[in-house]
């Protein structure tokens, strides 16, 4: 018989998955003994980084990614990224160690107490197999529940001796995961987009997701409607340099009122209705507004506090619009003016440097993006036009887009579809996650990591205003060296401080055949 290690060897073969992101401690070694050669371990040096590098991998390569991790400490350090991964509907399947079954009796060293529990509630399923022979099974069911839509991580603990086992043979099922929408539901919002004369679409990550980019598209043009990007979500969704697009929603119930009050009919896409940061009062939406919301989450959908929710895949949903053509053509509706140029001058700001990255990035470059003050800048100044472009985390937790940036041009690599990634990165949130500058150097990825160095978490400065804090506590960051934590860990790394060298050294990097990190001071 097979042991359990290679019954599931063979079954992530048959899953498409050659690579396991983790962190190794004592109770994962026996996974490990004759390590298959068509496999490839990648290293993360902290749990929370190889979580974000999955993530990045996963979206990129469009199927679930394993990870790997050491019992409760490693579970307990991965968390921040397993709640972003949740939040981002990013398809993991996490194993992590546990002691032998025969000491679990006996508070053994390094041994998790409740280990299904540790992850919770941000994985869709948590699992320690009964039996040892029951593993593969559990992984397997592991992989389809992150693959069904809304994706997520799933969690499986397997004990150090079960790998060892014998069991049964298992292979990979096919399992079709897209749900089609209620077609009567969708004639509604079809007869009341066609009647609509201003309509507006809000647009969450679902639909780049989908692979329904373009449909998306050919739907707003056919019925005029303006296009707006859902607060705080991962991915980009619509073309932001398109004539119908708008620009970002902020978090916040006054201001979504504000923007949405010209429309009769809203429709949120793959979006939930709709995300705040923070208290608001009045009206969820302006009045007279008719609210339609396309989600494959039945928790999105119930948690609505207005319209009509239609449940099922985003894409299917998109599609099955497009068949009814709207009569009279579409509405005269415009979305936002073009930014105006900035003259690139001392001191540097963060709208200077993304507009000079915009100017001499490859037209087809992926933007992985965590600073968050800069992220007006970036909707104004750093427009993407493309699919599968643009990724941030959906959860507002930081330390997600460093890793993710390695994760995603390794997976565009095994793809064979690698593009430039440009991971622009605050100086706070690239030191959760530094150490995804090793991984990158160590997989020779050409990743362009930009630091957008304001010394300081200007974002908590930004929002301290709300509750009338002149000047918060704990949010400076003097004396941090961006290029000798680059050098330090293998990657090329140079210091702009002056307009006159910025575009030279953004150029260089650009153009480096490995990982290279530019830090931008700027004001
Ligand atoms: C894990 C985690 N800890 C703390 C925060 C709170 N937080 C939100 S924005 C921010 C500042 C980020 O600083 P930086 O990356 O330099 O961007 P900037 O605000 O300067 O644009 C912090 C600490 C968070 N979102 N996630
Ligand atoms: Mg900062």
């Amino acid at each position: 018989m097979a042991t359990v290690r290679e019954v599931t060897f063979g079954l992530l073969r048959e899953f498409g998955i050659r690579r396991i992101f983790g962190n190794p401690g004592s109770t994962e070694l026996t996974l490990f003994k004759d390590f298959p050669a068509d496999f490839s371990y990648v290293l993360g040096l902290q749990e929370s980084v190889a979580v974000g590098m999955a993530d990045g991998y996963a979206q990129a390569t469009r199927n679930a990614a394993l990870v790997n991790l050491h019992s409760a400490v490693g579970v307990g350090h991965a968390m921040g990224n397993v709640f972003t991964a949740y939040r981002n509907r990013t398809p993991l399947v996490i194993t992590a160690g546990q002691q032998s079954r025969s000491l679990l009796q006996m508070e053994p060293f390094l041994f998790s107490t409740q280990p299904t529990e540790l992850p919770k509630p941000y994985v869709k399923w948590s699992c320690e197999p009964a039996r040892a022979e029951d593993v593969p099974a559990a992984i397997a069911r592991a992989y389809y529940l992150a693959m069904q839509p809304p994706c997520g991580p799933t969690f499986v603990s397997v004990p150090i001796d079960d790998w060892d086992a014998e069991a049964e043979p298992l292979h990979a099922r096919q399992v079709s995961t897209r749900i089609a929408p209620d077609a009567t539901a969708l004639q509604r919002l079809s007869a009341a987009l066609g009647r609509s004369q201003r309509p507006v679409f809000v647009v969450g990550g679902a639909v780049d997701r989908d692979g329904a980019w373009d449909a998306l598209v050919r739907l707003a043009e056919m019925h005029g409607a303006v296009v707006w990007t859902s607060p705080l979500i991962g991915r980009c969704s619509f073309p932001e340099d398109h004539r119908l697009y708008a620009g970002q929603l902020p978090a916040f119930r006054e201001e979504i009122c504000a923007r949405l009050a010209p429309h009769d009919v809203v429709v949120a896409m793959g979006a939930p209705i709709f995300t705040y940061h923070a208290e608001g009062h009045g009206p969820y939406l302006p009045p007279g507004i008719q609210a339609f919301q396309l989600t494959e989450d039945p928790d999105w959908a119930a948690s609505a506090l207005a319209g009509e929710s239609i449940v099922g895949s985003v894409g299917l949903s998109i599609e099955a619009l497009l068949a009814t053509p709207r009569a009279g053509g579409p509405a005269g509706q415009q979305g936002r003016a073009a930014a105006p140029r900035l003259a690139l001058t001392d001191p540097l700001t963060d709208a200077m440097l993304v507009q000079a990255l915009q100017d001499l990035r490859p037209a087809d470059s992926i933007i992985v993006e965590e600073a968050p003050s800069t992220r007006g800048p970036v909707q104004r100044y750093l427009p993407i036009s493309r699919p599968e472009s643009f990724f941030t985390c959906a959860s507002g937790g930081l330390g997600h887009s460093m890793p993710a940036a390695v994760g995603v041009a390794l997976g565009m690599a095994d793809r064979n579809a690698a593009r430039k990634v440009i991971a622009l990165i605050g100086d706070g949130s690239a030191m959760y996650a530094i150490q995804s500058l090793w991984s990158a150097a160590q997989l020779k990825l050409p990743i362009t990591f930009v630091i957008v160095n304001n010394a300081r978490y200007q974002a908590l400065h930004h929002f301290s205003q709300r509750f009338g804090i002149e000047s918060p506590v704990g949010t400076d960051l003097p004396g941090i060296d961006f290029v000798q934590l680059a050098k330090a860990q293998g990657c090329e790394g140079v210091r702009v401080t002056r307009a006159a060298e910025l575009e030279n050294a953004l150029r260089a990097a650009l153009a480096a055949p490995r990982p290279t990190l530019v830090e931008v001071v700027v004001t």
